[in-house]
């Protein structure tokens, strides 16, 4: 993963980075690392996604905010980008497939009023994340899964369509060659998008959307979808989604926790740190574990943490769209 991304290293800082106050890293001799720091305060509309992909996702999201619209619209339409870009191979078209060669996918929105949807486990949907609105504003329930999922996709209007690119499958084909068919978890294909919005309004919303861990077992959802894990929005305090080894963002119901952590007064970075090390004090194994939370407050405040190093996020604001390492634990060597 570290060799696909060409992310900023902080090397051994980036752990042990400590804010002042006023957000200035107080002891970094190296002024790029300073230029890096985000301010604690930041005016709103603002949105921040996970991964380099956050990048476009946030400009389209951006357009939205700084013409007056809602959060909700915002992630939504910022998120779709990803979902339809047949090269990204980690979310929606293009996605990596499981280990039977099916593209499977999980998705979750919440908007300011805790409303949710998600769904998992849906095929040939591009765009997951629309469907999961359709289910959060026209039914009664918050997760749909698998044929039922689709079912409801296609009665809402949405188009069928094979999401398994040649790219994709040749990948796929290759996996199987090297890996006797077993079901791989390690530190490849974390790039789930995670969007996160402050619109003008003040109101906050999220989106989260997935193909999953490549290569998975057939059938296997990760956090993603799941509402409190891989993404939750709490409008009196703030949001967070997750991002990396879906299993371990479950088993501490991470993006809730980091939320729960906000409102008991931490700062969404340190709200985020002490998500991961919850994570890293229940696991004994930490080989190839990667999970990366992003938190934004109800005040447009910012923070994120990974429990190894290689994870970055992408902030909008009124003056810039710029891509951010994460802090972390440990690093990958
Ligand atoms: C999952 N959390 O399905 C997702 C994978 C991921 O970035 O985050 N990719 O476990």
């Amino acid at each position: 993963m570290k060799n696909r991304r060409n992310f900023i290293k902080l090397s051994a800082l980036g752990g042990m980075a400590i804010l002042s106050k006023t957000g200035l890293a107080a002891e970094f001799p190296d002024q790029n690392i300073l230029s890096k720091t985000i301010p604690n305060k930041i005016s709103k509309p603002i949105v921040v996604s996970t991964w380099k992909h956050g990048i476009e996702a946030n400009e389209v999201a951006w357009k939205i905010l700084s013409h007056g619209g809602i959060a909700l619209d915002a992630v939504e339409a910022g998120v779709r980008v990803t979902e339809s870009d047949p090269d990204n191979t980690s979310v929606g078209l293009g996605g990596l497939p499981d280990r039977d060669g099916y593209v499977t996918l999980d998705a979750s929105i919440m908007d300011h009023e805790n409303n949710s949807g998600a769904v998992a486990f849906i095929q040939d949907i591009e765009n997951p994340i629309s469907v999961a609105r359709k289910v959060m504003e026209e039914t009664q329930h918050v997760l749909l899964v698998g044929d039922g999922a689709k079912q409801f996709a296609l009665e809402k209007g949405f188009k069928e369509t094979d999401l398994l690119t040649d790219k994709a499958k040749k990948a796929w084909e290759e996996w199987k060659i090297k890996s006797k068919y077993q079901p791989v978890i390690n530190s490849e294909n974390h790039d789930t998008i995670g969007l996160l919005a402050l619109d003008e309004h003040g109101n906050l919303a999220g989106a989260c959307t997935t193909s999953g861990m490549a290569y998975k077992l057939h059938g296997r959802v990760g956090d993603s979808p799941i509402i409190g894990a891989g993404l939750f929005v709490d409008n009196e305090v703030g949001a967070a989604c997750a991002t990396g080894v879906g299993e371990a963002v479950i088993r501490i119901a991470g993006s809730a926790i980091v939320v729960e952590l906000m409102r008991n007064g931490m700062s969404p970075n340190d709200a985020c740190k002490e998500a991961v090390k919850r994570i890293i004090s229940k696991h004994k194994d930490l080989t190839n574990l990667q999970v990366g939370f992003l938190a934004l407050s109800k005040n447009g405040e910012v923070g994120s943490y990974s429990v190894s190093s290689g994870f970055n996020y992408a902030i909008h604001t009124k003056n810039e769209n710029e891509l951010i390492d994460a802090k972390y634990d440990r690093d990958w060597n």
